[in-house]
């Protein structure tokens, strides 16, 4: 890779990114099962709903189903090189269990990826992005039972086969981590994430582990060309003070997440984690088989980035601040979102760094950018736009610490804002939490026209592209 001070290297790669629970709506169409998705009506935190009942956003989210066509033939116009979907679970396996495939749900992905490779866009897959069917979570109680292994390989061996020729990028779980924060959202388990057993909790962890290194096996078998990489939310955490007992536990809540991302990339548990297990009185079963698979590492890492966290040990001091599906301690130096969510960009810069330091593996980021209230207005020709000035101004400032990352000599694979395209937010359901470039015309209650427009941002992203990230700096 070349680079130079102002721009990207070359080959970097720039686009968007949607989840196919929040964009494609059809939550029935073509034989689809139920998805835990489906069931979280309220969102992530509100009260499962078993069989999914009254009105809910996703059931038709933004309709990409049927419009897809029409979005990419936009990203085009855009210019993005690639676009981070995922792959319903529900619509491949209905129930999950099953042994053979729906058909009509692999024809979608086939359309699907056609179009992409039509449009010169490669697409980068989610085999998990927070969903799977309904049935695995109400009949084996979701990944606490070690049959979802088997169950997930099928599915990922299925999926892998028929798209191979056109998907060479690939993620297993997104956001593995969340799991122990948001369990149903994550894993399928019903109950307070605080009340349910850790036992439980970390025994479904581990099969999911164990799954994704499965499912990297499987797939480097697949095509030795596949990329598969695991996808953690990244939030560094800060001692909220020099106090070494803030340094300590500053420490030990950044483990939360990089125990995922240790076990992808170094193949084993790490010692810091067998000694919580031992200190909690956990006894987990890990077979021997299952520490074999394990060795089956990812090629790359990639990560969400919306906000750094504070830590501290003094409960005094300890000020929530409201983050990504959990919350943590409020840091002072920062401004928030209008949803809370504290902006760090060099945070941004800071996690690359570490993740590299650790790792020594390319790191993709694939999901960063501004929820917001958007004001759709006429745009003088005819039609409407956004002035989305504050979105343009994260959003860049976020890519000037990636490049900052880059010059630090992170190997930085490419860049996926977001929800490129308005669509259903995933913690509040609400469509009025927007992050796109492309807006569309849908409201919380469900009207609207579903129409789309391109905001401000569109063409200031079409630039960024064009230029390969020079234009960040003129
Ligand atoms: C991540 C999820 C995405 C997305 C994003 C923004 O945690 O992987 O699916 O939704 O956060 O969150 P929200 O939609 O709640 O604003």
């Amino acid at each position: 890779m070349n680079k130079n001070d102002y721009g990207f290297p070359d080959g970097f790669l720039w686009g968007g990114a949607l989840a196919a629970n929040q964009c494609e709506g059809a939550a029935r169409e073509n034989d689809k099962g139920w998805s835990t998705a489906d069931a979280l009506t309220q969102g992530v935190f509100g009260p499962v709903s078993i069989p999914p009942e009254g009105f809910y956003l996703k059931a038709e989210g933004i309709d990409f189903y049927h419009r897809y066509k029409e979005d990419l033939a936009l990203l085009t116009e855009m210019g993005i090189q690639v676009l981070r979907v995922s792959i319903a679970w529900s619509r491949i396996f209905p129930n999950g269990d099953e042994e053979i495939p729906n058909e009509a749900g692999l024809a979608f992905y086939d359309q699907l990826f056609a179009e992409t490779e039509r449009q010169g866009i490669q697409p980068l897959v989610t085999l998990s992005h927070y969903e799977m069917p309904l049935h695995l979570a109400t009949a084996y109680g979701g990944w606490q039972d070690r049959r979802l292994i088997d169950f997930f390989a099928r599915y990922a061996q299925t999926v892998f086969e028929r798209y191979k020729d056109r998907v060479k990028y690939w993620l297993t779980f997104n956001e593995i981590n969340m799991v122990l924060h948001a369990p149903f959202n994550g894993a399928g388990i019903q109950g307070d994430p605080k009340e349910i057993d850790k036992g439980v909790l970390w025994q479904a962890v581990h099969h999911q582990l164990v799954a994704s290194a499965l499912a990297t096996k499987i797939g480097h078998e697949v095509n030795p060309d596949f990329h598969i990489g695991c996808m953690i939310a990244g939030s560094p955490v800060y001692p909220l003070t020099p106090a070494p007992e803030d340094v300590l536990e500053a420490m030990r809540k950044d483990r939360d997440s990089l125990f995922f991302a240790d076990v992808h990339a170094r193949g084993r548990y790490p010692g810091y984690m067998l000694r919580y297990f031992r200190e909690q009185g956990i006894d987990l079963e890990i077979t021997s088989e299952d520490e074999e698979l394990l060795h089956h590492t990812v090629d790359f890492i990639s990560i969400s980035y919306y906000m750094s966290y504070c830590a501290t040990a003094d409960p005094a001091k300890n000020i929530q601040s409201m983050g990504n599906i959990m919350s943590a301690v409020k840091n002072p130096y920062l401004e928030e979102s209008a949803w809370g969510w504290q902006i760090d960009p060099k945070g941004l810069r800071y996690i690359l760094n570490q993740l590299y330091d650790r790792y020594q593996f390319p790191i993709f980021i694939v999901e960063n950018g501004l929820g917001a209230r958007d004001t759709l207005m006429p745009d003088g020709q005819g039609s409407f736009t956004v002035e989305d000035d504050y979105r343009i101004d994260y959003v860049a400032a976020h890519l000037r610490q990636i490049h900052e990352a880059i010059q630090d000599g992170v190997e930085v694979l490419g860049y996926t804002t977001w929800g490129i395209i308005d669509l259903v937010s995933n913690t509040s359901n609400q469509m009025s939490k927007r992050y796109g470039f492309i807006y569309v015309d849908r409201n919380d209650d469900g009207s609207g026209s579903l129409k789309r427009y391109k905001k401000k941002s569109f063409g200031w992203y079409q630039q960024v592209i064009a230029t390969n990230g020079a234009s960040l700096f003129r």
